[in-house]
């Protein structure tokens, strides 16, 4: 590996998400979220943690505003918690929780940092979980009302406007297979879901626009499946996961259409009668950059005797096991474990499964400015004696990925920028505090922030725009 430059205006970032990082989850008025509630149903989350706490991040934007500027990061991807702007989902907002955000958004400008605000990370109001959530029609047009009072709020001061972060989790874990809020399982209905989603992106999307004009930078966020197959047999298995995982968001987005085959195959599960006219030329609305967030890859073969993991060992697809497969109508096809190395949640490290993402879209959508909405790893992170942390594995993984994205713009595709997941320390969903993905760790018993070797490396990515070869840490090797 040579030393790699890269383009000219590429974005260096890191990323963030409200529950995972905010706390003060009842402070200045905001309402309980799916998180809140979820959290505290016993097994949901390991060791019961919630994100009442967190980074304590709500109290400490100063602080971690100056991190950012140490780092030289040229923007930062936040998501704002839609329940401390509107408690119920509806409603007038919440003067504390607007200021909240607009004091973030002055500070990051005030740092030479853009702010890129994602409207959905996941935290949905209680109250609309209450009304039916996603699986409700009405949640999508909540969604839209909620959009148009961010763009007035904080209008032209943010640098991109992200609808949703991966959908696929918040439709198949939310209401498929459970492991996420709010945890249910409504096996083919929840397809619902993901059309709600979906609508509820076209529908932000043009609210945002309504407030801020045509050209207004609108994104949306997808955890696109890498998928693998061996074998001419399995590659339909691959096909058919690619369509439930990645076409039912990225056709509709971007083509306006659902994939006939897809509806063909699941109409033993649903009748699509949710759907209704008008709704897909409301969903493809044109975007700005095509948001990516990629961590590993699956492999699947057509299965016969699909051997279901123990309990409490991670799957090969990373759901955890006991719970229902998110895989809706692929009961038949297997995942394999994909060879190593591995991360600390057990994902594959193949940095490959990025390129080939970024070439298939660039391939498919030659004019779509691409973006790395997240891109990162955990690690079992260990202070050593000096306080410092030596997370090499870390360095390493980012790298790698880096690397795979340069041989991406190499061969034509248009990437933009790279947010790191996570500038720091998080609440890793059900996982709880025991994934660290953070570049800076936080303590959380005292809540002090530390930069990891992979943070000093990063600044240096950052400063120079420059990728120098990396000694690859024997774990990773
Ligand atoms: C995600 C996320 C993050 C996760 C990260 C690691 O899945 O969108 O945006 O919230 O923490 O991906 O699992």
């Amino acid at each position: 590996m040579v030393s790699r430059v890269f383009p000219e205006g590429f974005v260096w970032g890191a990323a963030t998400a409200s529950y995972q990082i905010e706390g003060a989850a009842a402070e200045d008025g905001r309402g309980p979220s799916i998180w809140d509630t979820f959290s505290r149903v016993p097994g949901a989350v390991l060791d019961g943690h919630t994100g009442d706490v967190a980074a304590d991040h709500y109290h400490r934007v100063p602080e971690d505003v100056a991190l950012m500027r140490e780092l030289g990061l040229d923007a930062y991807r936040f998501s704002i918690a839609w329940p401390r702007i509107q408690p119920t989902g509806s409603g007038p907002a919440v003067r504390a929780g607007l200021d909240f955000y607009s004091r973030l958004v002055d500070e990051l400008l005030a740092a030479d940092i853009a702010p890129v605000a994602t409207l959905y990370h996941w935290d949905l109001p209680q109250a609309l979980e209450d009304e039916g959530g996603w699986m409700n029609r009405e949640t999508a047009y909540r969604f839209a009302d909620y959009a148009a009072i961010m763009a007035t709020e904080l209008g032209d001061r943010v640098a991109m406007w992200t609808t949703l972060n991966e959908p696929w989790c918040s439709a198949f874990l939310g209401y498929t297979s459970g492991g996420h809020a709010p945890g249910r399982t409504e096996g083919g209905a929840s397809l619902a879901a993901v059309h709600h989603l979906n609508l509820a992106h076209g529908l932000a999307a043009r609210a945002v626009r309504g407030v801020l004009g045509e050209e207004a930078p609108v994104s949306v966020t997808l955890n696109l499946h890498v998928t693998r197959a061996d074998t001419p047999a399995d590659a339909a298995a691959k096909a058919r996961i690619d369509r439930i995982a990645n076409e039912v968001f990225l056709q509709p987005m971007m083509e306006g259409s659902y994939p006939e085959q897809l509806l063909a195959e699941t109409s033993h599960l649903t009748d699509w009668s949710f759907v209704r006219d008008g709704d897909l030329e409301t969903i493809a609305v044109p975007l700005e950059v095509l948001g990516v967030n990629y961590y590993s890859t699956g492999r699947v073969r057509t299965g016969t005797d699909v051997a279901l993991p123990e309990p409490g060992t991670p799957a090969a697809d990373g759901h955890r096991a006991g719970q229902a497969s998110p895989w809706l109508g692929c009961d038949d096809i297997e995942w394999l474990k994909q060879p190593g190395p591995y991360t600390a949640m057990g994902w594959n490290v193949d940095p490959q499964g990025m390129t080939d993402l970024l070439l298939e879209l660039h391939e498919r959508y030659p004019h779509q400015p691409l973006m790395i909405t997240e891109n990162g790893a955990a690690f079992d992170d260990v202070v050593a004696p000096d306080g410092r942390i030596h997370d090499e594995d870390r360095v390493a993984y980012l790298a790698g990925h880096l690397e795979a994205v340069g041989r991406a713009i190499d061969a034509g595709a248009d990437v933009r920028g790279y947010f790191l997941w996570s500038l720091m320390d998080n609440y890793e969903w059900a996982y709880g505090y025991h994934k660290r993905f953070g570049m800076i760790r936080v303590d959380y018993d005292t809540l002090e922030r530390t930069l990891k070797d992979s943070a000093h490396w990063y600044r240096e990515v950052v400063r120079t725009s420059t990728l120098q070869p990396v000694e690859i840490a024997p774990r990773l090797g």
